[in-house]
Parts: structure tokens; C-alpha cells; sequence
């Protein structure tokens, strides 16, 4: 359920600041269909955004001082404008920095922050923070900047500000989505296309199973992931693997580079032929390519851990057509693909094979498409 709403990120500016906020702003997490590790080697990704958003309430102040109130921690951040906060106040102070950065005068400013995208899933919370902190403060000073612009604002706010080495998809999805659709980004032009994502009609259902094993994008592992895909496209003497086929792939001498290179070029075909499915919705086809893109991640990019594997195999033995880990891994959410009307048997393998290893239970949401980031 959506707890987070506009009349109650505005009382919780009030309660914080003693005064009414200028107005409300939203952006959503999201899963990815599929397509991963492809953003950041100008690859395939389809992502479509989750009706669960973060939500800030905004008001602009003329003295220099940055406040944010989260209603999660219970906790104000109180610091001068240009500073990025350390912990949580990163992402919002990141995205100021990097505002100011592109000349966006910032006289200060007070921010309540509300939401209900599960936090450390793998489902984009950080995304729809920076977004929903671009958009309004974009908004409040009659918007110099486009989307398109702000997405870079955002990637810049959490690559460079906050150090969390991701690629675009995150940004792109907030700024860009739309209800009933998934989104065809090509990261090599920065294109999108609309995919119809009507699941309801085709008799399916999208389940996200949080493991609530929690990662951590900047802990290494990601950003050691981004290397190898350079060094990999570097042994192969192309620009980026996007421009590598399937066999070229499999000439990279080096075993771990090899393997890494073999995920992304066969995760980018993987991901336009979801695509073509969708597009005529034959839904029952997307289950194997769900199927092929875990066992990519987990055996060639190693980005899978073991409550991610066993959630997508009891998914499978549960009734789901198809499921994978989605976004960046190590921890975090799959997605299970299933028959309408047979969510619960799937949500009761995952919860029987989970209480069967000790392990704490699982989260789990229903999918519906939803639209960007937007003034409430
Ligand atoms: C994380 C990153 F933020 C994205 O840019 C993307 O690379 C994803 O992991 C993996 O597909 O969500």
C-alpha cells in the first residue's frame, strides 16, 4: 500500500519547519524487465516504474541554509547550500550541488522527504529521490532545464556527489516513464521507446519478491563489474560491448572478461527480444528470456547471491512462467512472471523455501505500471 500522499508529506513540512511548503513533488522506483548491467555499456535496458514513489514537499529560502526532513529516519539535515551531506541527506544535497554546478542560482532551501519505495531492494530508491528533488527545485525556478538535462543532473548528483558509480536506466525511468509501459532505453543514443506493458489483459502478473538482503552500489563490486566491461571491450577493440556480437565475445582470452562480456552482449539481445514480444504481446515467449537473463547474472556477470537464487527457482516451482534477479544484484529484488490469479501459490514457495533456510521472510509487491515524476 501507498502510505506516502501529498496532504501527508505537507503536514510533515509543516510539523518540521512551522511552515507550509510551496508544493509537492513525486518520482517513482522501478524494476527492470530486463537489460541489466547493459546501461553502462551502451547497451539494452526495458524498465517500467513502480507506483511506489518518493515524494518531497519543497520550499525555497533566501539565506544560504539547506534543511531535509526525512519522515523515514525521523531525522533534519541542517547544512549550507553546496555542501553534500554524508548518510542519507547525500542524494538531495548531491542533486543541489549538482545544479549549482550548471549555474541554477540556489539561494537555499527546505525539504520533507516521504516514501514508499522499499529502500536497498535494488528498486531505485535513490533514483526517485535525486529525480524528485531535480524536478521540484527545477520546477520552483521555472525550469531552465529539460528531462533529458535533468537525468544527467541526477547521474552526475550520484556518480561524482555520493560516489555510487550506476548508469543512466535509474534516472531515465523516473524522468521518463509512463503508466501501462515499459521503456526501451538504447543507452548508446539515449533514445527511449514506448513498449505497451498491459499485463492484466494478457493474463499475467509481475511480482517483485524482496529478499531484504540489502547491497550497497558503492561498496565496489559495481563499479569493479563497470571495469571489467571497459577492459573487456578494450581486449576486443571496440568502443563499448554494445558494438560486440556474440562470438566476438567469446574470443576475450581472459576467462572473468570473457564471461562478463558474454553476459552483456547476450542480456542486450535478451532484452530486444522482450521487446518484440511485448510489443505483440505474447507474454508467454518473455518467461524463458527471464529465465536465461538469472542464469547470466549468475554465472557469467556474478552479480546474483543465494537468497536471489532461491527466490527465482521456488518462484519457478511456485507456477511463475519466468523470473530473475532485477537491477544491480548482490541482494536486492527478483521478479516472478506469473499466470493471473496464481500469485499466492508462487508467494508461498518463496516463503516456505526462505523459512526452510532460517532466513527472514521475504517482501512482496505487485507490479502496475506507473507514470514520472510529476507535481502532486
Ligand atoms: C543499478 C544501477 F543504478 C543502474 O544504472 C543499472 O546499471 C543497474 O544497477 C543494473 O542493470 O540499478
Amino acid at each position: 500500500m501507498d502510505t506516502a500522499s501529498k496532504p501527508s508529506v505537507l503536514q510533515q513540512f509543516r510539523d518540521a519547519y512551522g511552515y507550509p511548503a510551496t508544493g509537492a513533488w513525486a518520482a517513482p522506483g522501478r524494476v527492470n524487465l530486463i537489460g541489466e548491467h547493459t546501461d553502462y555499456n551502451g547497451g539494452l535496458c526495458l524498465p517500467v516504474a513502480l507506483e511506489q514513489r518518493t515524494l518531497v514537499a519543497v520550499a525555497l529560502r533566501t539565506d544560504g541554509v539547506v534543511r531535509v526532513h526525512s519522515r523515514q529516519s525521523d531525522k533534519t539535515y541542517t547544512g549550507p547550500i553546496g555542501d553534500i551531506a554524508a548518510g542519507w541527506a547525500a542524494y538531495p544535497t548531491a542533486v543541489l550541488w549538482s545544479l549549482a554546478r550548471r549555474g541554477l542560482p540556489l539561494g537555499g532551501i527546505d525539504l520533507a522527504v516521504d516514501s514508499s519505495v522499499p529502500v536497498g531492494a535494488g528498486l531505485s530508491s535513490s533514483a526517485a529521490l535525486t529525480c524528485s528533488v531535480a524536478l521540484a527545485v527545477n520546477e520552483l525556478h521555472d525550469s531552465p532545464f529539460t528531462r533529458d538535462e535533468l537525468v544527467q543532473v541526477c547521474i552526475q548528483a550520484e556518480n561524482d556527489g555520493v560516489g555510487a558509480p550506476t548508469g543512466g536506466m535509474d534516472q531515465t525511468i523516473a524522468l521518463f516513464a509512463r503508466p501501462s509501459t515499459a521503456l526501451l532505453l538504447d543507452c548508446l543514443d539515449g533514445s527511449t521507446e514506448p513498449i505497451p506493458f498491459e499485463l492484466h489483459g494478457a493474463g499475467y502478473e509481475l511480482i517483485v519478491i524482496d529478499t531484504r538482503v540489502k547491497h550497497s552500489l558503492a561498496d565496489g563490486q559495481y563499479g569493479l563489474r563497470r571495469s571489467q566491461c571497459i577492459d573487456a571491450a578494450a581486449a576486443l577493440g571496440v568502443g563499448s560491448l554494445r558494438e560486440a556480437s556474440a562470438d566476438q565475445a567469446e574470443t576475450v582470452r581472459d576467462p572473468i572478461l570473457r564471461a562478463r562480456a558474454r553476459h552483456v552482449v547476450t542480456e542486450i539481445e535478451r532484452t530486444r527480444k522482450t521487446a518484440e514480444l511485448l510489443r505483440s504481446n505474447r507474454f508467454s515467449d518473455v518467461g524463458e528470456l527471464f529465465d536465461n537473463s538469472h542464469a547470466s547474472l549468475r554465472d557469467d556477470f556474478e552479480v546474483s547471491c543465494e537468497e536471489l537464487d532461491v527466490a527465482v527457482a521456488a518462484a519457478r516451482r511456485g507456477g511463475a512462467i519466468g523470473a530473475r534477479m532485477t537491477g544491480g544484484g548482490f541482494g536486492g529484488s527478483a521478479i516472478a512472471l506469473v499466470p493471473e490469479g496464481s500469485h499466492a501459490e508462487v508467494i508461498a514457495s518463496v516463503r516456505r523455501d526462505f523459512a526452510a533456510r532460517g532466513w527472514r521472510a521475504p517482501h512482496f509487491l505487485g507490479v502496475v505500471a506507473g507514470g514520472s515524476a510529476a507535481r502532486l
